[in-house]
């Protein structure tokens, strides 16, 4: 149970040299969505998805987290068991920052999955060497993140802390994949006060009670230093 549900994007990690996806600049400018963020891709070619993701593993190490990630820790710390964050960021950066309540709702890039034998596991090294699964050595490992058209991660624990929130705050995301993108309206139904903090507006805000508009670094902690 947590008052305060805040749901992160790209944006959060934006300040932190970590590319977003959608902007001109972002990631799907140099690569075919379809090529790298799909099981049809990775079946298609295994080595580009692999080399994809641990040039995405060695820029998440060498970034630092942000203010933004700073302010969202010591929240936290302020109110122990009451803020939950849910990342759509794959980068392990909240964690770094301080944040011990975090759900990755795509998965984590510093995390592998053996498709043969199911383990999941701290990924042993760069992916497109194809290292044997340390359990049941099959060279069948994969970064463990959710691609388009797969189910995301603990989406029933994610409902549940979101039907009982009483804020719900959308950070640095675009909105456009869904089920994250739909978290607004269960917090709203449940009646949540909820709140946008993005560089720029959604199309459609009318799901937000707030919106703050501005880069995180400048925006997230003095929305959080009023609770
Ligand atoms: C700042 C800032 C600063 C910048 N400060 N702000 C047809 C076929 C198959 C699926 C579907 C379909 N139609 C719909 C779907 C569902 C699909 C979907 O949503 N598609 C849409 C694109 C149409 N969703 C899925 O497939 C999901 N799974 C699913 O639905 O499963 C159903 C199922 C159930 C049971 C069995 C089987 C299936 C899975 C979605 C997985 C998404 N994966 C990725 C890759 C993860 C790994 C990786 O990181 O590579 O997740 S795609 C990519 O998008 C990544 C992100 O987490 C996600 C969201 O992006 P984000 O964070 O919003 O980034 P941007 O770039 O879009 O936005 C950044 C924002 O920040 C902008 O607004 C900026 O303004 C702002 N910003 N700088 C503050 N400094």
């Amino acid at each position: 149970m947590a008052g305060i549900v805040v749901l992160t994007g790209a944006g959060i990690s934006a300040e932190s040299g970590i590319r977003t996806f959608r902007a001109s600049d972002g990631l799907w400018e140099d690569h075919r969505v379809e090529d790298v963020a799909t099981p049809e891709g990775f079946a298609a070619d295994r080595a580009r998805v692999q080399s994809f993701y641990d040039e995405r593993r060695r820029a998440a190490r060498a970034a630092q987290p942000n203010a933004a990630h700073h302010a969202l820790a010591e929240l936290e710390a302020r109110h122990p068991g009451e803020v939950l964050i849910v990342t759509q960021n794959i980068d392990g950066l909240h964690e770094r920052a301080g944040s011990a309540r975090v759900v990755h709702i795509h998965g984590e890039v510093d995390r592998a999955w053996c498709t043969t034998c199911d383990e999941r596991m701290p990924c042993p090294g760069d992916l497109a060497a194809e290292p044997p699964c340390p359990r049941c050595g099959a060279r069948s490992l994969r970064p463990d993140v959710v691609w388009f058209g797969e189910p995301v991660y603990a989406l029933d624990e994610i409902y549940d802390a979101v039907s009982l929130c009483r804020w719900f705050w959308v950070v640095g995301t675009s909105g456009a994949v869904t089920p994250a993108a739909s978290l607004v309206a269960v917090a709203r139904e449940a009646g949540a006060r909820t709140a946008l903090l993005n560089l720029d507006a959604h199309d459609d805000t009318s799901m937000f009670d707030d919106v703050v508009l501005g880069p995180a670094t400048t925006v997230v902690p003095p929305w959080v230093a009023r609770f």
